[in-house]
């Protein structure tokens, strides 16, 4: 037997031991130089310190319920135990050095995973140089391609699966990142982290989206729009995933996949695509009176926005907020445009979804790339329980909203969006809202929609996105610190040290401990009173069956102009609808909105007598607080009176006069807007003053009605030109049939009378739309200011007249 020292004796079984991966000694040895049993010693020292779950007790009992502890934890003297293997420290290029303790090192700004190709050379996936990308391997020039060419197949296979699911419902939108700023410190209402300070800016992506159609349908269809913000605050990721209009056409989470199976294309033969003009939309709500308050907000101009800019966003649920102390209050949130809410009208919604099917997310982008970076405010309607019981409406019903009157929105900070994406699939298309992103500070209503929206979204982006690590693809890590105990799955990006993956434990020092109360999400405890709602039951409280005192509210709250539009807007829906007796019965519904409102679409349907009104649900009704509410008008909200980010169209042709085209173009850019010279051809056009100009879009490649506002040019020979093109009358007659502004130089007269434009309104007066130049060198300021006002509807006729 070799000669051993009593050292020795003692530490070669330490150390044996301490290297084994199965069974152990009945008590680890330290033994100082030696890291296996260093890691053996300091492990057994941490499970030590831990004797019994300190926190055990704290699991049970209502009370222990409100504020659960904070998860017991001990830290070790070195970082060993924590580790998962002692050989993490030899670090490579690629496996890089031991993290500092507690950091999960995949959650970095967007930095870390973008890709820049400049001066590279084409690779593999595998990062393998590409020497030829025109030519498959193949024997012989003339001969097969050969099974072994990885570099066609890679390439191919990867192509073969580079679409994924779309989205079931809003499948169509845009989006794009920006920054939250809390105007002020909210804690008496809230502990959510973005409005713990005055100026704190929180970090956030929004995406905007059309409801019906699929991923390349048309972004003017008449349809509600999604407005979904991801707010990246420091205390995890909150989703606000609302829509443009404050209320919904469904109470119960139950009646969803009905209501969109009946607006998708109609199953047979898939049409019509991103339209609600069709049989089996309007038999459905027809049969559903409580859709009737939003059918309203969706006939409205509401239904086709300008720009995603230019419109509203809502929460449409109610929705709790938790102060510090525990206090708790419900709220609507509201998004209000810095630019105003403006609308397109039908006819144009018809002609720019052929001419430029991408209208709204160009407009996003290009906003965004010129620096007219869209803002809103956020508002809060805050009320309380008791305020809620006393209204004459439910407030969990989605079909209701809350009348600014009876609650005012109070402005809580502003949302700038000032920085497009870099890549549309990777974080537009890949971004997963989920309803159940909550912070800390925001709780849930009992809604019964909500209740279903908040399982329905994580759910479908394990089969959109391929499964259940969608929150590590990039655009959806939050910025605050993520460690669970979650493991593996499709598509696993971080890599977990250590092999704890269970709570409680001691070897890992009970870390990730459990962050109790103090910190972590507790959900407000709810104490349910009345007899009724202790039992288990499927059915709707009875203010939920007053279906049309809202309706009645938003209708007769509209200025005429509107209402004309609303009426329009059933007349030619239902004219689509091929069954009788659905067009008849949804007038029978309206006669229980508007006696007017029924008689109007009824003749617009030819429909000579009207349908008895459609028996209500509630014979009798709680009084209204009110029955106007002008806060609901698009008219209320005319913005900050700029021009930013209008597109305005300035016709030139040979013959025109440079100058003045050019000092128009000048004065309306430094105004914000985007002018535009708009010819018979791109490229150079000679003007009679020999200034040079070039024209950048065409009449053929831009029509008139994708512009806010037309300016017409100087000098006879040039608008002799326009006047024998007949695309350049139609911009003329498009701009006045939509009732946008138009500016009228010099020479150009002619040209309204040739499409037959009245410069006077019917009635004599005059339209402000229509600015004449006078000579006195305020013509752009006026019409700037009628291009701030957007529309001028007093020239609207039914049917129009040009
Ligand atoms: Fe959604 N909704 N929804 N919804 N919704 C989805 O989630 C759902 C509802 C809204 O830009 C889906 O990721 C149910 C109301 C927006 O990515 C899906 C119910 C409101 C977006 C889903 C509703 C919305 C969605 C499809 C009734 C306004 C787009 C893909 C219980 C407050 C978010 C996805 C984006 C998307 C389910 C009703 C807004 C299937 C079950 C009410 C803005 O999960």
């Amino acid at each position: 037997m070799p000669h051993l020292d009593n050292s020795s004796q003692r530490t070669v079984p330490a150390k044996a031991a301490a290297r084994s991966t199965d069974s152990g000694p009945s008590k680890a040895v330290g033994v100082s130089d030696d890291p296996s049993s260093m890691k053996a010693a300091d492990t057994e020292a941490l499970a030590a310190a831990m004797p019994f779950n300190a926190t055990k007790a704290a699991e049970h009992g209502f009370l222990q319920g409100l504020t659960p502890p904070a998860g017991a934890t001990v830290s070790s003297t070195s970082n060993l135990p924590g580790a998962s293997t002692l050989t993490e420290i030899n670090g490579s290029e690629k496996t890089g050095e031991p993290p500092p303790p507690g950091v999960n090192m995949g959650l970095r700004s967007l930095d870390r995973v973008r890709c820049d190709s400049t001066g590279q050379a084409l690779t593999t996936n595998q990062g393998v140089r590409i020497a030829d990308n025109q030519n498959s391997l193949k024997l012989g020039v003339r001969g097969p391609a050969l099974l072994e060419d990885f570099i066609l197949r890679e390439k191919i296979t990867h192509f073969d699966h580079e679409r994924i699911p779309e989205r079931i419902v809003h499948a169509r939108g845009s989006g794009a990142h920006g920054y939250f700023e809390s105007y002020g410190p909210l804690g008496h209402l809230t502990k959510a982290a973005p409005f713990k300070e005055a100026g704190k800016i929180t970090p956030v992506f929004a995406r905007f989206s059309t409801v019906a159609g699929e991923r390349g349908s048309k972004d003017t269809a008449r349809d509600v729009r999604g407005f979904a913000v991801k707010f990246y605050t420091d205390e995890g990721i909150w989703d606000l995933v609302g829509n443009n209009m404050p209320v919904f056409f469904i109470q119960d989470a139950m009646k969803f996949p009905d209501l969109v199976h009946a607006v998708k294309p109609e199953p047979h033969h898939a049409m019509p695509q991103a339209a609600s003009a069709h049989d089996t939309f309007w038999d459905f709500v027809s049969l559903m009176p409580e859709s009737t308050h939003t059918l309203m907000w969706l006939m409205s101009d509401r239904g086709i926005p300008r720009s995603y800019a230019t419109m509203q966003g809502f929460g449409v649920h109610t929705y709790k907020l938790v102060n510090e102390a525990g206090e708790v209050s419900f709220v609507k949130f509201h998004w209000e445009p810095k630019f105003g809410t403006h609308s397109l009208v039908w006819d144009e919604a018809v002609k720019i979804s052929g001419a430029d099917p991408d209208y709204h997310r160009r407009d996003l982008w290009e906003r965004i790339e010129a620096g007219a970076y869209p803002e809103w405010e956020l508002g809060f309607q805050v009320f309380s329980e008791e305020q809620a019981q006393a209204f004459s409406f439910d407030i969990l019903d989605a079909t209701k909203l809350i009348p600014e009157e009876l609650v005012p929105v109070q402005k809580v900070g502003r949302m700038v969006l000032n920085r497009n994406p870099d890549n549309f699939f990777a974080e537009t298309e890949q971004v997963a809202f989920c309803v159940a992103h909550v912070v800390p500070g925001i709780d849930f209503s009992n809604d019964p929609l909500l209740a279903g929206r908040i399982h329905s979204y994580l759910d479908t982006q394990i089969s959109r996105l391929g499964g259940p690590n969608f929150h590590e693809i990039p655009i959806n890590a939050p910025l605050a610190p993520v460690h669970n105990n979650q493991r593996d799955g499709m598509h696993r990006q971080s890599i977990a040290r250590g092999r704890v993956a269970y709570e409680p434990n001691s070897l890992g020092g009970g870390c990730p401990f459990q962050a109790g109360a103090m910190q972590g999400y507790v959900t407000v405890p709810e104490t349910l009173n009345a007899k009724e709602e202790q039992a288990k039951v499927r059915a709707k409280p009875e203010k939920f069956a007053d279906h049309y005192t809202q309706a009645q509210l938003f209708f007769d709250s509209q200025t005429p102009v509107e209402q004309a539009h609303i009426a329009a807007a059933f007349r030619f829906e239902l004219s689509k609808v091929q069954v009788p007796a659905i067009r008849v019965r949804m007038v029978s519904s309206l006669r229980n909105v508007s006696e007017p409102l029924a008689q109007r679409v009824a003749k617009g349907l030819g429909i000579k007598t009207l349908p008895d009104a459609m028996p209500m649900a509630l014979e009798h009704v709680a009084t209204p607080e009110i029955t106007e509410s002008p806060t609901l008008s698009l008219k209320a909200r005319p913005g900050d009176g700029s021009i930013t980010g209008r597109k305005v169209a300035i016709l030139v042709a040979p013959g025109i006069v440079g100058q003045t085209a050019i000092n128009v173009h000048a004065a309306l850019f430094v105004r914000g807007a985007s002018p535009r010279f708009v010819g018979p051809h791109i490229g150079p056009i000679e003007t009679v003053d020999g200034v040079a100009l070039e024209a950048d879009a065409s009449f053929e490649n831009e029509p008139g009605f994708l512009f806010d506002g037309l300016v017409l040019p100087d000098g006879a020979d040039g608008v002799a030109v326009l006047a024998a093109a007949g695309q350049a009358m139609d911009f003329v007659a498009d701009q006045y049939r939509h009732a946008k502004p138009i500016m009228v130089m010099g020479a150009s007269a002619v040209l309204l009378d040739q499409v037959g434009v009245p410069i006077d309104l019917a009635d004599g007066r005059v339209d402000p739309g229509i600015v004449v130049d006078d000579g006195t060198g305020e013509e752009v300021q006026k019409f700037s200011k009628a291009l701030a006002a957007h529309r001028h509807p007093e020239r609207e006729t039914d049917p129009p007249m040009v």
